[in-house]
């Protein structure tokens, strides 16, 4: 039988890496869709995870509709995965109509490609919780109403809805995953979780004495990149499209991931001081190790975000495997691992 071959946007992210990893294990060809850049370490995920060669890189932007629909052309993918967007939300204050054109009008040109030349491809939507926002229940279902509360959020949900509406209206098989947060080793180093392993990693190496952090009392429903990717897949899988909460049905605080990362390296520490002259202080030492600074807070936050992957579990018999103290941990450790083989290298 001839392989199912699957194209991929946003393939140099996290769970574009990850998707590929798990694809390669289902015997797929893998076409990633990669932008031109002016250096030529774009494809560094791929390489530590150790697929890089197994996978077809071709020149492409979600921007250019014609690259996606030669593209489509030339490959007649079966499967084709959106995960290609500025996904940073502090950005997208800084940058919002760039967000808006890649994140929410970038989906629509890839569905308008996958109209023209690939109507038969099953395909994905990277949606997500941010949509929610200001959420007025909780936890959050597919029946949640969404109140958006970024330029990320509203360019995502501008793609939620086209993807709806390309099902609707052309029949093409479409799913939307709203997924929640999902981390791993491989998150960019912007993103709150990376930037506290990377963080403490660093502190427990001597190489840095303090971490600065914004809004400590944010909640999240943070799981494992590599669990999320398998739902996604399964979505693909099913006689019809619709749309599917991937998370952990668990929310944590920033404080919460920052206290459980100390403890990792024997540091635990104590909180002291209000809002901004909050300081996280080590209960062996004393000394300060976790500092507020403003530059670090959003102009419109999304205080909790928690979900519902009941629908995902029914139908797709999905759940998420890692847990919380388990991310903390793997991403800790693999940061410490990182930093200890970087200063082993020789200088050049
Ligand atoms: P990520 O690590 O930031 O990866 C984004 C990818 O998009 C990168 O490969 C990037 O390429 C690519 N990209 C950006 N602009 C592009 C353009 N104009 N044309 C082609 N490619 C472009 O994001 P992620 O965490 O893997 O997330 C994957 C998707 O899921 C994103 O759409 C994100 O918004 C969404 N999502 C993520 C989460 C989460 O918790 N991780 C939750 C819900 C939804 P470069 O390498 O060249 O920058
Ligand atoms: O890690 P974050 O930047 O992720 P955020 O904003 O929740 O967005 C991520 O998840 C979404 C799914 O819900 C994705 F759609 C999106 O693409 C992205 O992957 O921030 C998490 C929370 C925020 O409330 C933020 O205010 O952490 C808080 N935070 C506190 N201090 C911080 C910091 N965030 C960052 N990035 N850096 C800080 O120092």
């Amino acid at each position: 039988m001839d392989k199912k071959v699957a194209v991929i946007t946003g393939i140099t992210g996290q769970d574009g890496a990850y998707l590929a990893e798990f694809l390669l294990k289902q015997d797929y060809r893998i076409v990633g869709i990669v932008r031109r850049s002016s250096h030529s370490d774009t494809t560094h995920r791929l390489r530590y995870l150790n697929i890089e060669q197994a996978i077809e890189c071709i020149d492409g932007d979600i921007l250019d509709v014609s690259s996606l629909c030669r593209i489509f052309r030339d490959v007649q993918p079966s499967e084709i995965y959106n995960f290609a967007a500025q996904s940073f939300v502090k950005t997208s204050w800084q940058q919002p109509l760039l967000t808006g054109q890649v994140t929410g009008m970038g989906a629509a040109n890839v569905l308008e490609a996958v109209r023209l030349e690939a109507p038969r491809a099953h395909f994905y939507q990277a949606s997500s919780s941010e949509m929610y926002g200001l959420a007025r229940t909780s936890p959050q279902n597919e029946h949640t109403p969404f109140h958006p509360r970024s330029p990320y959020a509203a360019a995502k949900l501008f793609a939620h809805c086209m993807t709806v509406n390309y099902t609707e209206s052309f029949g093409i098989f479409a799913c939307a995953g709203i997924l929640f947060n999902h981390e791993s080793p491989l998150r960019g180093h912007e993103f709150v979780t990376r930037k506290v392993s990377d963080g403490v990693a660093r502190i427990a190496l001597g190489m840095a004495t303090e971490l600065r952090m914004g809004n400590l009392d944010a909640q999240r429903d943070w799981g494992h990149a590599r669990d999320y990717v398998e739902g996604i897949w399964v979505m693909l899988q099913q006689d019809e499209p619709d749309d599917y909460v991937l998370a952990t049905g668990e929310a944590h605080s920033v404080r919460e991931f920052v206290e459980l990362a100390f403890t990792h390296i024997g540091r635990p520490i104590e909180w002291c001081g209000e809002g901004i002259e909050e300081c996280g202080i080590d209960l062996r030492t004393g000394d300060v190790l976790v500092r507020i600074d403003p530059q670090y807070l959003r102009p419109a936050e999304v205080h909790q975000l928690l979900g519902d992957p009941s629908k995902a579990r029914r139908h797709l018999g999905w759940r998420h495997r890692t847990t919380f103290p388990e991310l903390v941990c793997e991403m800790v450790d693999n940061d410490i691992a990182i930093l200890r083989d970087e200063g082993r290298k020789p200088r050049g």
